[in-house]
């Protein structure tokens, strides 16, 4: 072991963590006011512990002198997302920014780990300014649904506990847990993407409506007055009916009438 100062060399890293923490925080206000919906649910960071630090350079032989470079998650920070959609969002606004470089991702989410882990990991380098002059670390950025993070939290736990021998049933168990997970984001995922196309039918239905009534007062402008009083009738009738399909119908009709009239 090394007789460094830890609370020095650490120092970067906390600043980094307490950072990016404010930055991706604000990033999920941000998006909230400005698209009413974050695809951030919340965010967390840590600096990992000395003892594990000192297991991890270990575990990868990483000489004392390069802890820096060879262990990459000393700062860690993690962002939680509703759906899974959301984190190739957040990824891409990761990737955008000018404030960090991208060093490399690991997407676990597509080659899932055989633990069952899932998780996008992003390894990026930050810029820190000390005391004395700008430093630059290195950042783990890890985005996950709530699934996969209540799945991660726990399996993490028990890992823990055991000290990674998990008797082969428990591991067995996990793993399959790792499948529900799955399949409660592919569930969430498919009820989003319902409701987004229950938005978007409400919307073109209220357009067409719209679209038919002013349509129709167009025509009695341009003096088509049986025109528009039949027009009228049809889509009282079809309004009754709730026929959201004829309506789009209709007013497609008429536009066509009132182009006719519009050239006399
Ligand atoms: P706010 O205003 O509640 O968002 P720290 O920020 O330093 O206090 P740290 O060390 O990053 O906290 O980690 P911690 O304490 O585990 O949790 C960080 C933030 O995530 C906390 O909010 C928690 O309230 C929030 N959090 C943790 N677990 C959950 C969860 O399951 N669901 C939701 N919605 N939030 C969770 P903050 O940082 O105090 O700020
Ligand atoms: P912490 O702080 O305790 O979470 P590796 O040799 O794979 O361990 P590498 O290349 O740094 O080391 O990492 P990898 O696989 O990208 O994993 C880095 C982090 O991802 C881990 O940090 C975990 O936080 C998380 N992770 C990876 N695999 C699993 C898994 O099977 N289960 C859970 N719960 N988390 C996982 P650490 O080092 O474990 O530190």
């Amino acid at each position: 072991m090394d007789g460094r100062d830890w609370s020095l060399f650490l120092q970067p890293y906390e600043q980094a963590v307490e950072e990016l923490k404010v930055k991706f925080k604000t990033m999920r206000t941000e998006l909230k006011v400005r698209e009413a919906y974050a695809p951030i649910e919340f965010v967390t960071g840590r600096v990992k512990k000395i003892s594990s630090i000192l297991e991890k350079a270990k575990r990868l032989s990483v000489p004392p002198e390069k802890i820096n470079t060879g262990i990459e998650d000393i700062a860690g920070i993690r962002i939680m997302c509703q759906f899974v959609d959301d984190i190739r969002r957040v990824a891409e606004l990761i990737r955008a920014r000018k404030d960090l470089t991208l060093v490399y991702e690991k997407d676990y989410i597509t080659n899932f780990k055989e633990s069952g882990y899932r998780s996008f990991h992003m390894i990026v380098e930050y810029p820190v300014q000390t005391a004395l002059g700008l430093t630059k670390v290195l950042a783990e950025i890890q985005i996950r649904t709530l699934a996969m993070n209540f799945w991660a939290t726990i399996e993490h736990s028990l890992n823990y506990k055991f000290k990674e021998s998990l008797p082969d049933d428990v591991r067995i168990r996990l793993k399959k847990a790792s499948e529900a997970a799955f399949l409660l984001d592919t569930e969430m995922s498919s009820i989003r993407q319902e409701i987004l196309e229950a938005q978007t039918d409400f919307e073109k239905k209220s357009n067409a409506v719209s679209s038919v009534l002013s349509d129709i007062q167009d025509l009695y402008f341009f003096h088509r007055v049986r025109e528009a009083a039949q027009f009228q009738l049809r889509f009282n009738e079809l309004w009754e009916q709730e026929d959201a399909y004829g309506i789009r119908l209709l007013a497609d009709e008429i536009k066509t009438a009132l182009k006719r009239a519009k050239k006399g």
